[in-house]
């Protein structure tokens, strides 16, 4: 038995140099727990809301100020004394406190920054790692479909931003995000070494070919000044195959188009003279899937469009995910529609779009239900947190998007992958 003691809060700084929450739990036993919140940039229009102080004196507006004192002031004493691997009461208790459907009042931010610390001390408490904690919880998620399957710990496969664009970099292709997925390599360490090769290899390339190949964008990948998107997965072809790697068997490409965020309410603006129809639009994903080695899409269509996605969804082979990211914002009942609809047979997991870990859990039984794939996804915006890495493992989801192989903040995600996977190796799988 531990109790919670007390809550700290603080503001530190993200990835972008952007405040953000980072909240300690602290038990009777003397155990604690510790997280730090991410943040988006390109966020879905369902997302649960983050709390930010709109005070222009301090960082632009960005402080989470207001958030730390309602933690202190709010949260603090509703959650003292109760039990801290108690995980599902304390989130109830945490959206109840809210009352918003969007999490409006006390910010997404601040719940998820008790929701997981609480997470992380109870693992404190009990003496197990995180990501067996987060197992146990995903095995007793209240309210959720049943499991049919053991669902063991398991090490994801990463999809690894290589080329970006849209809102996290700033060149001029309109889509987000072109990733190498490692599928045949016969284990995590193998699967890093690749990207890592594929990463250096493409920036070799794109210094060849004139253009910027050494800085990089808001996760780590490389954001030159490309015509659109099959530029990009053109050049990371090559970069694979370069690699002494094969493209298409070794190593398969995902896209995160990420459209909501050029649809103009008629059309995809792919670029200045590219506009598609949401038909075109169709085809246009469809078309990709054909010309290259394509293991996911994902927001190829607006995250309002669900019938247009539904179509999409039968018109791609069947090996090629759809991905919902803002379409689904990790929240059940949006997730319940798609699955409804077959709008996707994927979804992106963000802890921050929904704000608690139960919630997040509880999406993804429903996701699991279906039949569906999970990937679990960092923000443009992160820190040295690793928490998502372990909910990864620990749900067994298939996939794991964490950015690109440079910057810290990434590094932490992939480096903690390293560490579970000896001990999924030791514990699960020997
Ligand atoms: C996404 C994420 C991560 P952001 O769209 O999938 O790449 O971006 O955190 O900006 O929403
Ligand atoms: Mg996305």
């Amino acid at each position: 038995m531990s109790r919670i003691r007390q809550l700290i809060a603080r503001e530190v700084l993200d990835s972008r140099g952007k405040p953000t929450l980072e909240v300690e739990v602290h038990c009777t036993s003397g155990h604690w727990g510790r997280a730090i919140v991410p943040s988006g940039a390109s966020t879905g229009g369902g997302e649960a809301r983050e709390l930010r102080d709109q005070n222009p004196q301090w960082y632009e507006g960005q402080g989470v100020q207001r958030a730390r004192e309602l933690l202190h002031r709010e949260i603090a004493p509703a959650v003292k004394n109760m039990e801290v691997t108690d995980q599902f009461a304390i989130d109830k208790l945490l959206v109840e406190l809210d009352g918003t459907p969007e999490k409006g009042r006390l910010g997404a931010n601040t719940v998820l920054g008790v929701s997981l610390a609480v997470a992380h001390a109870a693992a404190q408490v009990q003496g197990c790692p995180l990501f067996v904690h987060l197992h146990r919880l995903w095995l007793s998620v209240p309210e959720a479909p049943e499991l049919s399957d053991p669902w063991p710990p398991k090490i994801p496969l990463p999809q690894t931003n290589m080329i970006s664009g849209g809102l996290h970099a700033p060149g001029r292709m309109a889509v987000q995000d072109v990733l190498a997925v490692p599928q045949a390599a016969p284990d995590y360490p193998t699967a890093l070494e690749w990207l890592v090769r594929i990463h250096r290899q493409l920036g070799r390339l794109l210094v060849q070919r004139g253009l910027e190949g050494h800085l990089v964008a808001d996760e780590g990948g490389y954001g030159p000044q490309l015509k659109d998107h099959r530029q990009a997965i053109e050049l990371l072809y090559q970069a694979i195959h370069q690699s002494g790697l094969r493209p298409g068997e070794d190593v398969l490409v995902a896209v995160d188009v990420a459209s909501s965020h050029f649809w103009n309410g008629t059309h995809y603006r792919l670029g200045p003279q590219w506009l598609l129809t949401p038909e075109e639009m169709i085809q246009h994903a469809v078309e990709l899937a054909q010309l290259y080695p394509i293991s996911s899409l994902e927001d190829p269509l607006h995250e309002e469009a669900w019938s247009d996605w539904a179509r999409l969804r039968r018109q791609l082979p069947p090996q090629v995910d759809l991905i919902g990211d803002d379409l689904l914002c990790t929240q059940a009942p949006r997730v319940q529609k798609g699955v409804e609809l077959q709008a996707a047979n994927a979804v992106l997991v963000k802890m921050n779009q929904v704000g608690t870990l139960s919630e997040t859990l509880r999406t993804m039984r429903i996701a699991r239900a279906a039949g569906w794939k999970c990937i679990v996804s960092a923000r443009s915006g992160e820190t040295e947190d690793t928490t998502m890495a372990d909910l990864a493992v620990a749900t067994a989801a298939e996939g794991i998007k964490i950015g690109s192989v440079t910057r810290s903040e990434r590094l932490a995600k992939y480096n903690q992958l390293l560490r579970l996977w000896e001990q999924v190796q030791r514990h699960w799988n020997p």
